[in-house]
């Protein structure tokens, strides 16, 4: 059985991105771009995570259950295979692009580089593709489907360890959506024991959905599908919780367009709608977070450099005036010695004129050692000499404490109007978010 979907997407000229798409390919620039969020942050050391521009949601459930259709019909394309057989062995990553086009698990893998662990599982990457449709659709271009495996019970064998794929995608994705029918209800253990797994970590990630609803014939019918889907359930005591809910679904223009049936498929897409805003908003948050986690580091990091500096500075001082005493204190004594000792007519006939100016300047300590006996002159000029030795060797002994090079500090007082603009940026994004959720002319 297949149903009629509308047979081409919208064309590639009408690709305009709404508002938000482009908030999120604002964002992710912040984060991406070159000298953007996330090399600062690299720089910083600080541990940040780029935010995804998709929400992402995997879609499992029983062998049959109408998990492709159900996407098929999201996107308003017929890019799935469906039918009774099991048509889906893989994992199918649908999502929107530019153009209509397939990619293979290696080219998926350079699409989603994130999903390397869980081709590093044997075997899983053969069975891995993306499905790349320009559908407008809905909210389709905020959202990535996974579509899984049907599950059956018995000895139906899967070429790679499902279970643990399952789980692993469950856990990376933004929701699960778990698609029971009313035929096979609640009975595929295999499918219940991987729901009861993920549900220890990711409750509220998880939505249960009786699909293809329209196939219960009355009213009477459906209640007791789903007390019976429901029962099954609690029987697991991992899934045994109050204020169950199972919506009750069918594709509206499939074979049940006449039912008369319930049809709460609206509400599947309200949950990815609502998922798509508390995304958003967590991204606009977590900029912010991140934003301001960088600016702190880097303040401070500027700070200890400037305290570093000054102290260096301070210590340079200190080497040269005690590597200058070290110098002159000698010097003086000598001269001054040689201007105490020598006469002056000595000095003349050896310095010439210059001795009268040596005279003058070192006569006031050369008064000092005529006024110390000779006997004591030795034992001074040892003093002295030991001393000096000592200062200049102080002079040479100084702890300076590492700062950044000058090429490096330039960097991080560009990374500091950077993070004030991108600050800003956020704040803008922010508002215009608000500015349309509330209504475009509120003034905020
Ligand atoms: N009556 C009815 N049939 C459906 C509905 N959704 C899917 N089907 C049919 O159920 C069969 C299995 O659907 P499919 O999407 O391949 O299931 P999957 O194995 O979970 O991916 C197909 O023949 C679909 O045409 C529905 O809402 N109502
Ligand atoms: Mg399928």
């Amino acid at each position: 059985m297949s149903f009629k979907v509308k047979p081409i997407a919208n064309n590639i000229e009408d690709h305009v991105l709404t508002f938000n798409e482009k908030l999120m390919k604002d964002v992710c620039n912040i984060y991406g771009v070159k000298d953007g969020l996330k090399s600062i942050a690299k720089m910083m050391d600080v541990g940040i995570r780029a935010p995804r521009r998709k929400i992402t949601v995997l879609l499992m459930g029983n062998h049959s259950a109408g998990k492709s259709s159900f996407i098929n019909w999201y996107i308003e394309e017929g890019i799935l295979k469906t039918g009774v057989a099991v048509e889906t062995q893989g994992f199918t990553i649908v999502t929107s692009g530019k153009k209509r086009e397939t990619l293979k698990g290696l080219a998926t893998l350079q699409l989603y580089p994130h999903l390397k662990p869980l081709t590093a599982k044997q075997g899983v990457l053969e069975y891995l593709t993306t499905e790349i449709s320009s559908s407008r659709a809905k909210n389709f271009n905020m959202v990535s489907f996974i579509d899984t495996p049907g599950l059956v019970d018995g000895d139906m064998h899967y070429p790679f360890d499902v279970n643990d794929a399952l789980l692993w995608l469950g856990n990376m994705a933004d929701m699960v959506f778990v698609f029971f029918d009313p035929m096979g209800q609640a009975m595929c253990k295999r499918t219940l024991n991987i729901v009861e797994k993920l549900w220890e970590n990711n409750s509220e990630k998880i939505r249960m959905y009786m699909a293809k609803a329209d196939e219960v014939g009355s009213e009477t019918d459906r209640q007791k599908v789903l007390m019976q889907t429901v029962q099954e359930l609690c029987k697991r005591p991992g899934l045994n919780r109050t204020g169950f809910d199972m919506p009750t679904i069918y594709l509206p223009e499939g074979p049940g367009a006449k039912s008369r049936c319930a049809n709460q498929i609206q509400e599947v897409c309200a949950q990815v709608d609502k998922k798509i805003e508390e995304t958003l908003q967590n991204c606009l948050n977590d900029l912010k977070a991140d934003v301001d986690q960088c600016e702190q580091v880097l303040h401070s990091r500027l700070e200890n450099d400037k305290e570093s500096r000054k102290r260096n500075k301070k210590q340079m001082c200190r080497g040269f005036i005690l590597g200058a005493f070290g110098i002159l204190v000698p010097i003086v004594m000598a001269v001054s010695l040689i201007v105490a000792n020598a006469s002056e007519k000595e000095m003349r006939r050896h310095l010439g004129r210059s001795a009268d100016v040596i005279r003058l300047v070192f006569g006031p300590a050369a008064v000092v050692w005529t006024n110390i006996p000779a006997t004591y002159h030795l034992q001074l000029v040892t003093a002295v000499v030991i001393m000096s030795g000592m200062m200049l060797i102080l002079s040479r002994i100084s702890d300076t404490e590492p700062v950044y090079p000058n090429r490096e500090l330039r960097a991080l007082e560009a990374a500091v109007t950077k993070l004030q603009q991108f600050s800003g940026l956020q704040k803008s994004l922010y508002d215009s978010y608000l500015k349309q959720s509330v209504d475009d002319d509120a003034d905020l």
